[in-house]
């Protein structure tokens, strides 16, 4: 006989939510009402609902892996220039913490589709746009979400590495992200920064990153992210360069920080512009973050950065302003289209964009004990 759904008699608190792929990364998408308003309560209600802190998040949702342990909260917004205001949380797997310094670039892509299921945004025709105003950042994005038969389009001929199969194509603007967090894209003034006999490119296009030379390493920049995550030596000597650079980056003192990413670079192996090996910053990610790689591909077209004479620029668009970067991870590659302009030495970001796919996988409620949020 099949099972009826029936509401639960149930003495937990039953909170409505929506279990995303974004990208390459997945979380729990919450409505910013359903939450409570208090930060420390909404904390603690988000560390219950993904099972944090412990390094199975066996007692919640959460996939044991800072990919998979994210978290959008998203509300109509009040700026003229924007549809939604979309705030991400990095919940840690294995501690009591809830971090909003960074943004994330993989669950923005479904912030939109999430916008117009629940309500928020009514469809417009084959593509719905919408503006989102990302909080962590206080950036602009804009999402073009499929439509077409009246309800969001999920299934497509899109593939991105790191995913498998194929899915509808989400493509997304950047606009205003350059010193997202840092307040300048080059935070430490230059596009070459030397530190304890290292060169590193700090650069901040919607996501505070260091460059790093994989061969000053002694590393080809090929190895897999489970081999560098077994380097100990190479992550504590990438620690101590990523806690002196984040405070030149006016991030101040990055230790319980998730930014800067570190990203070893290496002349690209599959036709790409550039083969890199991201540490996000402590687990090596199986790809790479959406607003880690336009940061990557932003260095490689400038002067003097470390990326510049490693990268193999491709052909110029017919256009002549925009460019396609190829940015080479672990599991592919990441395409990024630049408009990068550069007058009397100024540098001028016209623009950013990408392609993601998104899926919603279920959505209800998530239980959490009542004794965390009393009903
Ligand atoms: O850089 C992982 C991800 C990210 C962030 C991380 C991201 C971005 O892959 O915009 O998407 O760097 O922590 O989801």
């Amino acid at each position: 006989m099949p099972i009826k759904s029936t509401p639960l008699k149930s003495k937990q608190r039953a909170i409505p939510a929506s279990l995303m792929r974004g990208g390459t990364s997945k979380g729990l998408y919450f409505a910013k009402e359903d939450l409570p308003l208090n930060i420390d309560q909404r904390d603690r209600v988000l560390l219950a609902a993904m099972g944090s802190p412990d390094i199975r998040q066996i007692d919640g949702v959460g996939g044991a892996h800072p990919l998979t342990s994210k978290v959008a909260i998203i509300s109509k917004s009040d700026r003229a220039d924007a549809d939604i205001d979309y705030l991400f949380l990095q919940i840690v797997v294995d501690k009591a913490e809830v971090l909003t310094t960074q943004n994330c670039g993989n669950i923005l892509a479904g912030v939109g589709p999430w916008a117009i299921e629940n309500g928020l945004i009514p469809i417009a025709g084959d593509i719905t746009t919408v503006r989102i105003h990302m909080v962590n950042s206080n950036a602009l994005a804009v999402a073009y979400v499929p439509t077409k038969a009246g309800g969001v389009e999920y299934e497509g001929t899109t593939h991105i590495d790191g995913v498998p199969g194929q899915a509808a194509a989400i493509p997304i603007d950047f606009l205003n992200i350059a010193g997202s967090l840092c307040g300048a894209l080059l935070p430490t003034g230059q596009a070459k920064t030397k530190i304890d006999g290292v060169e590193a490119t700090c650069i901040d296009n919607g996501m505070p990153v260091i460059l790093l030379r994989a061969e000053d390493f002694n590393l080809t920049g090929q190895e897999a992210p489970a081999t560098l995550e077994a380097n100990n030596r190479l992550k504590q000597d990438i620690e101590t360069l990523r806690l002196q650079l984040g405070e030149q980056m006016n991030l101040g003192d990055v230790s319980t920080k998730t930014v800067p990413k570190m990203i070893l670079i290496s002349k690209p192996k599959a036709g790409g512009t550039i083969a890199t090996r991201s540490f996000i910053p402590h687990r090596v990610h199986d790809a790479i973050g959406v607003l880690a790689a336009v940061s990557v591909a932003t260095a490689c077209m400038l002067p003097d950065s470390i990326a510049q004479p490693i990268a193999q620029m491709p052909p110029q668009k017919e256009d002549k302003t925009e460019q396609r970067l190829e940015i080479e991870h672990p599991t592919g590659s990441f395409l990024v289209d630049m408009d990068i302009q550069f007058e009397n030495g100024k540098i001028d970001i016209k623009r950013a964009a990408l392609l993601r796919t998104a899926r919603t996988i279920m959505r209800g409620d998530v239980y959490i004990p009542a004794t965390i949020w009393p009903k």
